[in-house]
This record gives structure tokens, C-alpha cells and sequence, in this order.
């Protein structure tokens, strides 16, 4: 045997299970079953595979095909009845768990002016990306918070919660990301309405981002100790500046371009303790390199246009549309522009990776750095 087919045998066979049924070793199986009990041999290579093999497919959601349907739900059913209005992304790969990927779950919710959503808690981290309409808001523990387009929210677990548009507002779409899958998997979760069904303004409207947003500073004496961010919104404008500031500055990543993380600023860590978020740009014209990672991703477009290759596959998108990098897949990004940036916004579970030790990235190695297309 030469060495590398050596090698290949070592790999695919020696430590491998490979046991053939014979009719002995089937009536041995039943045996086992009967007793509760199963030969691990006969699912090792599949619960012990050579690196992760995401159950999700990639996806990409256009916001062109959805508005409609989305926006059709104003009129089919009212919050009261569904709890939250939402259309949810349906990954055929985790349909079983209702995620767009991996443990993530994503949707969009729709909500008409004077509409409100009432107050509850769970166990799942929770985020908003707002997506159009004027008026909208949310109060999480009191703290009501004032949104606009391309702004980020908060709703960490263990929060109370409630959104609305205001009466002189116009309909409002804003897209949730939340790990209920993950505290399902985890069978974790717990979910409570509140009271009154709806919670009392506790302190002044935007205080969060007054106390916590202002760059380099925070309220002297103040430290806060719960396990997420005290900024609870992200607003938009501040956030590209950063980027275009730094774009500046540095070259970025060779695979994200100028990224940045949204991060808790008590802790400079991330927002939440199991889901993480960011925005990053793609300069006029930038093609980023193709790496993968542990780790699921949920992105949306929030300016201009692109495309991404995911698994040799290609996505094109613009303004709003959606889309999902399952983990360990290669994925690389390109702006179609010349002229124009485009930012992508992406939510996360690398906070669970690292935090169980198990974060991993590697880059592609041939072809410069970029993928064949598959299709
Ligand atoms: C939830 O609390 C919201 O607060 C949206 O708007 C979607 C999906 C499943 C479980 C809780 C919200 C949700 C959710």
C-alpha cells in the first residue's frame, strides 16, 4: 500500500467502526433494544463525525418576495390573537425546531399604528433589527426605547418585553432573532406573561442609550452587574459612523471587510451571553477571502448590495433581504459596487462557542482564497 493510500485506510477504516451485520448480530441488536440499550458501534461514525456537519442548508430570504405576505398579516390576524404577528424563517434543514440555523431562530414581525404587543419573558435571548415604518418602539424592563431603520434592540432573557408602533406611526417591519431552538435543545426554556400584560415606563424614553451609548464614557460610579448589555439599543447612525471611521483607519479582515461587534460596554464583551451581533462594511468593490467557522450566522443586508458565496454557492442580495451561513461552511462576501459601500448586519452564537471552549475558523486555502462555484 503507498504511504497516502495508507494514510486513507488509517483514516477511513482503522478506528473507524465497521461491522457488517451478520443474522447473529442482527437478533443481538433486538436483543439490545429490548433491554433499552443500543451497540454504539452501529452509530458511532454518525454522532462521532470527523468535524461538524450543519443540519441547516444556506439560505437566502428576499425581502422582495416576503413584504407582501408579511405585510397580508396585518390583516389576517390581530397580536391579541397570535401573541407576536410573525412570519418565521423556515431553514428545510431545521424545520423540526422551527431555526433558520443551527439553534437560531429568525422572523419578521409586523405591527400597524396604535398596535401594541403584550409584555413577556422567556428564557431566549432575544434581538430586533428594525427594517421600515416610523414610530416604533419597545420597552424591555421598564425602559422604553424609541427605533428607527437599522437600528438594534435588545431584549436579553429574563426581560420583560413589549413592542407597539405609536398612534401617528406608519407600519412598521422589523426582523427578531432569538436562540429558542438552543434553550429548547437545552430544555431551559420558560416563558411568562405578564401581569397586567403590559408594563409600566419605569425611566425616562432612551435612557440606555443617554446612560451607556456615549463614545469612550460611562455614568461615573455606575457598574452594572447583569449578565447583558446595559445599552439596549443600538441606533444606526452612530454605527456606520464607527465603521466608516475605522475604514479609515485599517484595512479590516481579510474575510469581513471593516467589521465591528456590537458589544455589552461595562464588559467589552458581547451583547448577550448566548448570542452575539455585528455590522460590517464592504467597501466600494471589496471581495473578501473565504474562511469558515463554528459557529451559525444570521445576516441581513441593511445597505446596498452583494453577494456571498456560501458552500460553493452563490447568494446575490440587496437592502433587507436575509440570509444564513450554516456552521463550518466556507463563506465569503463581495460588494457590487464600485461606488458604494454595503453594510451587512449578522447575529450569531459564537458567545456559546467560546464560552464551551469549542470556537474554530480556517481559512480556504486554494484558489487564493476563493471558492469554486458548485452551482
Ligand atoms: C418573542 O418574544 C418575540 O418579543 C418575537 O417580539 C418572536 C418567537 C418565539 C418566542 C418568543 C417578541 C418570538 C418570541
Amino acid at each position: 500500500m503507498s504511504s497516502s493510500r495508507h494514510d486513507q485506510y488509517r483514516e477511513e477504516v482503522l478506528g473507524r467502526a465497521n461491522v457488517a451485520d451478520t443474522p447473529e448480530l442482527v437478533a443481538y441488536y433486538e436483543r439490545l433494544e429490548s433491554l433499552g440499550t443500543a451497540a454504539l458501534w452501529t452509530v458511532a461514525n454518525k454522532i462521532e463525525p470527523w468535524e461538524p456537519v450543519p443540519s441547516s442548508v444556506p439560505m437566502l430570504w428576499r425581502y422582495d418576495d416576503l413584504r407582501e405576505d408579511v405585510l397580508k398579516a396585518l390583516d389576517l390576524v390581530t397580536p391579541e390573537q397570535a401573541g407576536r404577528r410573525v412570519i418565521y424563517f423556515d431553514n428545510p434543514g431545521r424545520s423540526d425546531v422551527s431555526a433558520a440555523v443551527g439553534w437560531l431562530y429568525s422572523g419578521l414581525q409586523v405591527m400597524g399604528p396604535g398596535e401594541v404587543a403584550s409584555s413577556h419573558r422567556h428564557s431566549a435571548s432575544a434581538l430586533r433589527f428594525i427594517m421600515e415604518g416610523q414610530g416604533a418602539f419597545t420597552n424591555v424592563d421598564g425602559h422604553k426605547m424609541t427605533l428607527g431603520a437599522n437600528d438594534f434592540v435588545l431584549t436579553p432573557n429574563g426581560t420583560w418585553h413589549e413592542h407597539g408602533v405609536a398612534e401617528d406611526g406608519t407600519t412598521c417591519i422589523w426582523q427578531d432573532g432569538l436562540d429558542i431552538p438552543l434553550m429548547n435543545a437545552l430544555e431551559a426554556n420558560f416563558y411568562e406573561v405578564h401581569p397586567d400584560l403590559s408594563q409600566a415606563i419605569s425611566y425616562p424614553v432612551d435612557d440606555s442609550t443617554a446612560k451607556w451609548a456615549s463614545a469612550g464614557l460611562k455614568p461615573a460610579g455606575e457598574n452594572w452587574s447583569k449578565p447583558y448589555s446595559p445599552l439596549l439599543k443600538y441606533e444606526w447612525a452612530p454605527t456606520y459612523e464607527a465603521l466608516s471611521k475605522l475604514a479609515k483607519v485599517s484595512d479590516g479582515s481579510a474575510f469581513d471587510g471593516i467589521l465591528m461587534d456590537y458589544i455589552n460596554p461595562q464588559t467589552g464583551g458581547p451583547v448577550m451571553q448566548t448570542i452575539g451581533a455585528s455590522m460590517q462594511m464592504l467597501r466600494p468593490g471589496e471581495k473578501t477571502k473565504a474562511h469558515r467557522q463554528t459557529g451559525n450566522f444570521v445576516y441581513q443586508c441593511a445597505k446596498g448590495s452583494g453577494h456571498s458565496i456560501i458552500n460553493g454557492q452563490r447568494f446575490d442580495w440587496k437592502e433587507r433581504d436575509v440570509f444564513v451561513v450554516p456552521a463550518w461552511l466556507y463563506h465569503e462576501h463581495a460588494n457590487a459596487s464600485d461606488s458604494e459601500d454595503a453594510c451587512l448586519f449578522a447575529f450569531h452564537d459564537l458567545p456559546v462557542m467560546r464560552a464551551l471552549g469549542l470556537y474554530r475558523e480556517e481559512a480556504f486555502a486554494e484558489n487564493g482564497g476563493h471558492q469554486p462555484i458548485l452551482s
